[in-house]
């Protein structure tokens, strides 16, 4: 990229080191991935530059004859992957996606009923810090203490607050969601079935979990965590919300829509589409059960019991007497990025909570298997047993860099 360096070498030099960080670190954070240079080159492509607002045949811009086609692509091959009966690509991110749908299908003061943030439940499922939260009437259900969703409890609470949207998915939640009895409790109160998907979207286009777009209304994800594509969002929908939900997102809530990112967005589409793409995200469940295994077998408390997807929650304070903040850290400077998270009925604060979170999807990308994971359990147990220890961080560092190389991404990849 010998332009950037020319003209903005601050920009170019940062940009540089972000790269070597992750060629050179374990990215264990679940909601994040690498990328293909198809995508990377699709997201700084020319598309960056169209005004675009509207949908496809029918924008308020001249110039979008191609926009239009690259749109279209997107859509139908999200089509394609899901079975969805009506897509819309637009949504910048998973939050402006739920807030569309939540705008398309509720009235003000209408009730949701999502799940709790610190049982795995996402901001927008009705954290009272949110704007929708202020909108809408939020409840919340919570996990049990064996990780599992009671089906009861849950009946009983949409009996009670009558909620219009019965809401489905998570952030930080490991185990499976029974959709089918989701369904049955939303069509006991007559309410709209909806699931965010944004975690396992990967998992569901390669075949290895369950997809709930046939059996659910409304399904929302982001498109950056294990399907791989650009950081994005996306609405899946049965054709009898397809109008509100389009006009939710333009103009209801956003305006031009990002090309380039759609642009990309066909791409990992495409690329999700392909069967290998399965067995990436076979591979990725095989390496998140190994890992959790492992670090159950070092003694680390597992929330929810088990993980069932990508995503393992750990409370390291009562594993190891580690502070999330501080097991961030510690690992971080061991070269394993990770990140902090609530527990259930987390009694620390949300910026030091009990838990941390890691995920297998990044490290599936680079080739790592069920060899690379037992690693990474006894690295991350080595760190915590001492974590103010920093000749074991370097030691690990060391050895994380080493492993790195094996496992090159990005190669040849330069901004100077
Ligand atoms: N912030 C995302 C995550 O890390 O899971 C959810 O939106």
């Amino acid at each position: 990229m010998p332009y950037l360096s020319k003209t903005d070498p601050a920009i170019a030099d940062y940009l540089t080191k972000e790269l070597k960080r992750q060629q050179e670190v374990l990215e264990l954070i679940p909601s994040e991935n690498i990328v293909s240079r198809a995508v990377l080159e699709a997201l700084g492509s020319v598309a960056t530059n169209k005004y675009s607002e509207g949908y496809p045949g029918r924008r308020y811009y001249g110039g979008n004859l191609e926009i239009d086609k690259i749109e279209s692509a997107a859509i139908e091959r999200a089509k394609q992957l899901y079975g969805a009966e009506h897509v819309n690509v637009q949504p910048l991110s998973g939050a402006p996606a739920n807030m569309a749908v939540y705008a398309a299908l509720l009235e003000p003061g209408d009730t949701v009923l999502g799940m709790d943030l610190s049982h795995g439940g996402h901001l927008t499922h009705g954290h009272p810090m949110t704007v929708m939260a202020k909108i809408y009437n939020f409840v919340r259900y919570k996990t049990e203490p064996d990780g599992t969703i009671d089906l009861d409890k849950l009946r009983a609470l949409a009996v009670a607050h009558k909620p219009k949207i019965v809401l489905a998915g998570f952030s930080s939640y490991t185990r499976t969601i029974d959709y089918a009895g989701f369904k049955s409790v939303a069509d006991e109160i007559g309410a709209i079935t909806m699931m965010d998907m944004a975690h396992i979207a990967g998992l569901i286009a390669g075949k290895q979990l369950e997809n709930p777009v046939s059996l659910f209304d409304v399904v929302t994800t982001t498109t950056h965590k294990t399907l791989r594509g650009p950081r994005g969002g996306m609405i899946l929908a049965r054709e009898q919300y397809a109008k509100a939900i389009d006009k939710a997102v333009f103009p209801g809530l956003q305006g031009g829509p990002h090309e380039n990112v759609i642009a990309a967005k066909a791409v990992a589409f495409q690329e999700a589409l392909h069967p290998s793409f399965a067995e990436y995200a076979l591979q990725i469940m095989k390496n998140a059960s190994v890992l959790c295994d492992e670090l159950r077998n070092k003694g680390f408390t597992i929330a929810f019991g088990a993980t069932e997807n990508h995503m393992i929650l750990f409370d390291a304070f009562a594993s190891k007497g580690v502070g999330g903040k501080k097991a961030e850290r510690a690992l971080d400077e061991a070269g394993i990025t990770v990140n902090k998270n609530v527990i259930p009925d987390d009694t620390r604060p949300p910026l030091d909570p009990s838990g941390v979170r890691i995920g297998t999807p990044a490290l599936t990308t680079r080739g790592m298997k069920e060899a690379e994971m037992r690693f990474v359990a006894d690295a991350i147990d080595r760190v915590l047993n001492d974590p103010d220890n920093d000749t074991v961080k370097q030691t690990v560092r060391e050895e994380v860099r080493a492993l790195c190389a094996r496992f090159p991404i990005y190669s040849g990849l330069s901004y100077v």
